[in-house]
């Protein structure tokens, strides 16, 4: 029999929607990823490991579908109370959600596997019940050959769904690794309307930009030992700026002294780069006041660095 054109007719498909965690070892690129995903920079970046301390969501909306993005703390081993904290965060993102997305650097060889083990990672895949998708990041470091290998030995790791080599930097493989996942979403509606990139305050963002600025100005235990407060935030609509105070908080009042650096140059330059990227995230002219704190146990108190 002849279906009539009418019957072969289908209602427009509906939307698709989920969440899909990102995780993996510090320094993969998660978050090089997620902004790469977006093709917007939401989250902070550096070369030092823990950049990213808490998630963060970034929204990638589509006509036809729509997916949430956690950004996570990086994966390792450790004994200091933040840091632990931060690997549990990492561990509970990866509950009720579409999928997962496992990053590894690969570049990195035995460098991440001392900081997640293996035996780690197999415990961490099996309680994972969403699909799992591996994703071999930098590739733009490696021999195009190098990753044959490297793809059949991550093979015994686990029973991921799709292995997708890509480079988060270059934006190479970004496609293919979200054509993968809208395949494992859920019909179903949008979580957020469309013109909203993200579930953190801009307060958030903010201190993250500062915070970052940080990471990559200051070196040793300092990133480490710091954090960022919004003090105040003021805008002046009719002359179209925003005065935002802001305190780098640090453990010690030799930590103080370096974050200021000789004659202020270094909170100078902390600030210049900052303000250059809030401007852009805030779409507007900022004046940003810089302040440096000490508190002394600020790690121990969550509210100073889980804040979202
Ligand atoms: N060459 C190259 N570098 C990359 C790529 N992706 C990320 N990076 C670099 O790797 C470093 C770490 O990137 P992040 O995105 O901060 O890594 P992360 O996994 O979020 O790290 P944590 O937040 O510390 O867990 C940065 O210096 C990035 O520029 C890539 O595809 N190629
Ligand atoms: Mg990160």
């Amino acid at each position: 029999m002849v279906a009539s054109k009418h019957q072969n007719k289908r209602p427009d498909p509906s939307t698709k929607a989920g969440v899909v965690s990102i995780i993996g070892p510090p320094n993969a690129g998660k978050s090089t990823l997620l902004n790469a995903i977006l093709g917007q920079k939401l989250a902070i970046v550096s070369p030092k490991p823990q950049t990213t301390r808490t998630r963060l969501s970034g929204v990638l909306n589509e006509p036809r579908y729509q997916i949430v993005f956690v950004d996570t703390p990086g994966l390792h081993e450790s004994t200091v109370p933040m840091n632990r904290e931060m690997v549990k965060i990492a561990r509970e993102s990866c509950e009720n959600v579409d999928a997962v997305v496992f990053v590894v650097d690969v570049t990195s060889g035995e460098k991440s596997v001392a900081l997640f083990p293996h035996q780690q990672r197999r415990r961490l895949f099996a309680a994972i019940r969403a699909p799992l998708v591996l994703v071999l990041n930098k590739i733009d470091c490696i021999e195009k050959l190098a990753l044959l290998p490297m793809i059949g030995e991550y093979r015994n790791h686990a029973d991921f769904t799709a292995i997708i080599p890509l480079s988060a930097k270059r934006g190479d493989g970004v496609e293919k690794l979200i054509h993968e996942l809208v395949a494992l979403l859920p019909e179903g509606p949008r979580y957020f309307p469309e013109d909203i990139p993200t579930d953190a305050s801009e307060r958030f963002l903010v201190a993250e930009m500062i915070r970052e600025k940080v990471f990559l100005l200051t070196n040793k235990e300092i990133p480490y030992a710091s954090t960022v407060e919004i003090d105040g935030w003021h805008e002046d609509a009719a002359a179209g700026t925003v005065t935002i105070f802001a305190s780098i908080i640090v453990e010690r009042a030799s930590q103080k002294t370096i974050v200021i650096g000789k004659g202020g140059e270094k909170i100078k330059k902390i600030g210049i780069a900052a303000r250059r990227d809030i401007s852009g995230l805030l779409a507007t002219k900022v004046d940003l006041r810089l302040w440096v704190k000490v508190k002394k146990n600020w790690t121990r108190d969550p509210g100073a660095w889980q804040i979202s």
